[in-house]
């Protein structure tokens, strides 16, 4: 099958596998209701998975110094459908801002920008997506390639503006722009800068709806200045892009973009690197044998490859503004010696089936965790009934006086019991503290103070060290909150399965034990930050002396809100574990108590009429008959969904009959 067809394929069997997903859980949800087995709990637990399927994206960023290409390919691979250029790409820098490529149905198709204004201010790139107001729009016109290209040439808008004005924006300053004209007589000195910070491109296409991000990004400087890029939205992306251009091969500068954006030592940040070598239509010549040519980009991909520290099978030679040519004119030939066949079927090929794995491994664990919580209500109730079941064959043939002693024994474990819950309500209490407690750790209130003081320090402090010293000390501060965090985790956690065991013990209860909760996957992203922080700070403080000061701000808010975002995920992560630990023992007092009422009331109908002993065993047999069937039918539905996450990579139709 053509390859930009089989990327399109695999996509969209993506899609319907995650539809198919949804529907699943939608019937678990449905059947559980119909049962009478949910609670608020599992409702909410499954409107979060439905929503991760629906949200899901796919990023795809692409990076490199300006003019290797990026646009065009992207042209080539994704937007070919339309008969020309659809993306600005052209000699010279083009694309002056990152631009994102998405579908989001609840708007209108449009163009939308943010003003370069913007980084006079404090706030980040992700802030300002929650304010639609400071976003300048332009709808999208779909049915003409024309006037949506003239819509999207925008990201390529430039203006000039005062020195001291970029500066303010940190964008100028030496290194980072040299295109300074010398001022007419009597006027300030401008410069170029982009007009716009960040562009949202918003528009239904196939690929896009079903969830493809895919975010075009500008050269070296424009990269190194846009903390939201190199802090979010490329550590973010599912599979980074690299590309080189033959006819440069590797220049300083794109060793640069490599080394301090693309080649970080996290291990996890390398997985989806592609590097490609665009432009090697450059190499053709008709006058030499195709074989020599073939060579020569073999060559330039072999040192390519070594330069950049990667297996040459990690490179791929294309040329793609010969492959867009192809798909508009439908030139087969020309498109199989641009090669970008072979680089779409790495893309579709790759990526599609591991991201499919991490979210159907994740669907299917957390589906898991709803099940045995019911499951484990459902147990306790067999159980239950069991223990009457025992009690009642027991009576069978006996006098009264035998069922009158046996009415006073469970009266009296009742009782027994309802003492015992005042235990049971001083740890609630001891319960709620203690999580407070948790919470005024990680609690947002507490990292907003120490994001102000760090701002502060780092506002008045002209020197690395003063600024330098200030970050540290803000790091440190979080890596103090998220220990401590643990550690009355852990406290938590003890008390709740002591609690757990008493109960077992003094009235027979289901022995449970508490999941523990873990910091370490915060922790570790917040050193993750730290680690970029670091890597972009001496880069930043050597690149830049005049705009240092409004860009390691920016810089700071950045790492403020990604910080932020940590704290958010760990505030839910807490919410819910608190929930696990504390929500079993819930369940468990009010069913056993309603057991011990049940129990009672039993004994005391057969105490008034014996002849409905064997009645009342009847019920109790069929209630236990019909637990089990629930309990085979949540197995049913669990069977029903892990068959939808292992079944075979679907392709649609079409693909088979290629094939
Ligand atoms: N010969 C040749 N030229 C190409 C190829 N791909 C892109 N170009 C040209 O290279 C120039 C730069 O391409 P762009 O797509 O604008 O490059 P970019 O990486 O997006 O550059 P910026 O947006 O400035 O960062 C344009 O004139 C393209 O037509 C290719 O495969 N072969
Ligand atoms: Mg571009």
């Amino acid at each position: 099958m053509n390859p930009s067809r089989e990327l399109a394929a695999r996509f969209e069997a993506y899609g319907d596998w995650r539809r198919r997903l949804s529907a699943g859980i939608g019937e678990l949800h449905e059947w559980l209701g119909e049962q009478d087995l949910v609670d608020p709990q599992v409702d909410l637990k499954v409107q979060q998975l439905l929503e991760r399927l629906l949200q899901d994206k796919l990023i795809i960023a692409f990076v490199a110094e300006f003019s290797r290409g990026k646009s065009e390919l992207i042209n080539a691979i994704f937007f070919a459908d339309f008969g020309q250029r659809l993306l600005p790409s052209a000699a010279g820098r083009t694309t002056m801002c990152p631009t994102e490529l998405l579908h989001d149905p609840s708007r209108l198709p449009s163009i939308r920008l943010l003003p370069i204004e913007t980084r006079a201010r404090d706030a980040t790139v992700s802030e300002f997506k929650n304010y639609p107001d400071e976003w300048s729009s332009f709808p999208l016109d779909l049915s003409s390639a024309s006037r949506m290209s003239e819509a999207l040439s925008r990201v390529s808008q430039v203006k000039r503006v005062p020195v001291a004005t970029a500066r303010k924006y940190g964008l100028h300053g030496d290194g980072i722009d040299s295109t300074a004209a010398p001022p007419a007589a009597g006027q300030a000195r401008t410069v170029e800068v982009p007009c716009w910070r960040h562009a949202i491109i918003n528009f239904p296409h196939p690929l896009l709806q079903q969830g493809l991000v895919i975010l075009d990004t500008p050269g070296l400087n424009a990269i190194g200045t846009e903390p939201e890029l190199t802090l979010n939205l490329l550590p973010n992306a599912h599979a980074v892009l690299f590309l080189l251009a033959a006819d440069a091969g590797v220049s300083k500068t794109d060793l640069d973009v490599w080394t301090r954006h693309l080649a970080g030592d996290d291990p996890a940040s390398k997985a989806g690197r592609i590097v490609v070598l665009n432009k090697i239509d450059g190499l053709w010549d008709d006058l030499r044998p195709l074989a020599e040519t073939n060579a020569e980009i073999d060559r330039q991909v072999a040192s390519s490859a070594s330069m950049l520290g990667v297996r040459p099978a990690q490179v791929f030679a294309v040329s793609a503004q010969k492959a867009l040519l192809a798909k508009v004119n439908g030139d087969d030939a020309l498109l199989a010696r641009s090669r970008l066949p072979t680089l779409e079927s790495a893309l579709s090929g790759k990526l599609i089936p591991a991201k499919r794995e991490i979210i159907g491994a994740a669907t299917q664990s957390d589906v898991r965790g709803l099940a045995s919580g019911v499951c484990a209500i459902l147990d306790a109730r067999i159980a239950g009934i069991a223990e009457q079941l025992d009690e009642l064959t027991a009576l069978r043939g006996k006098n009264l006086d035998v069922i009158e002693h046996m009415m006073d024994r469970i009266r009296e474990e009742k009782d027994q019991f309802e003492r015992g819950l005042a235990r049971y309500t001083a740890l609630r209490n001891v319960f709620t503290q203690q999580t407070n407690q948790l919470f005024d750790v990680i609690g947002l209130p507490a990292l907003r103070g120490n994001a102000a003081h760090t701002r502060r320090r780092i506002e008045s402090s002209p020197f690395t060290k003063g600024v330098r010293e200030a970050m540290n000390d803000f790091f440190a501060r979080i890596a103090k909150d998220f220990s401590q965090a643990a550690e009355q985790a852990v406290e938590i956690h003890d008390m709740m399965r002591a609690m757990y065991i008493r109960f077992a013990n003094d009235h027979g209860l289901e022995p449970f034990v508490p999941p523990a909760f873990s910091v370490l996957k915060y922790q570790k992203e917040i050193e993750r930050l730290e680690r970029a922080y670091n890597a972009h700070f001496n880069t930043l403080w050597n690149m830049v002396s005049k705009a240092k000061f409004a860009l390691m701000k920016r810089f700071f808010e950045t790492v403020a809100s990604r910080a932020k975002h940590v704290y958010d995920i760990s505030n839910r992560d807490v919410e819910s574990w608190l929930k696990a630990v504390m929500a079993p023992l819930e369940t468990q007092v009010r069913e056993h108590h309603l057991q011990l009422r049940r129990r009672l009331e039993s004994i005391r109908r057969i105490h008034q009429a014996s002849d409905e002993l064997e009645e009342r065993i009847t019920e109790l047999e069929q209630a236990r008959d019909a637990l089990v069937a629930q309990i085979n039918g949540l197995s049913g539905q669990l069977a029903a969904i892990d068959r939808i996450v292992e079944m075979p990579d679907m392709m649609p139709l079409a693909a088979n009959e290629a094939a």
